[in-house]
């Protein structure tokens, strides 16, 4: 099933809703989670409005390895010197609840295995 492109994280990216940014470039946004369910909880997105991880194509590979490592950098720059998890829902079953590419990085406290 397609799913809109302009979803609320294109409005944060256009600055039409607030959102707490913690770090921009060219390709990408992050910025804090609004339901926090980890001491640092932020969301990494790209620009380009992909609606879910099984809609990127082969032509996304370097935006994939960038928003890989810029949550790499983010978390480092949140003080996640112990450790996080990066977590991409997809779909349906996966949880996704807002259809724009996003991940989760959580962290600032010791996260359980499996996740429900
Ligand atoms: P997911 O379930 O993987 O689609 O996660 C969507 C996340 O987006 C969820 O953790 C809550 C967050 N979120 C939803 N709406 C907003 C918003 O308007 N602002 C911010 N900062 N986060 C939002």
């Amino acid at each position: 099933m397609s799913q809109p492109t302009d979803t609320i994280f294109s409005k944060i990216i256009r600055r039409e809703i607030p959102a707490d940014i913690v770090y921009e470039d060219d390709l990408c946004l992050a910025f804090k989670d609004v339901h926090p369910q980890a001491p640092v909880h932020l969301l990494v997105i790209p620009k380009k409005p992909i609606p879910k991880l099984a809609d990127a194509v082969a032509e996304d590979h370097k935006l994939m390895g960038h928003l890989l490592l810029t949550a790499k950098r983010v978390a480092e720059q949140a003080g996640l010197t112990n450790g996080y998890r990066l977590v991409i829902n997809n779909g349906e079953d996966g949880g996704q609840t807002v259809y724009h590419l996003h991940l989760h990085i959580l962290g600032g406290r010791q996260l359980q295995w499996p996740p429900g």
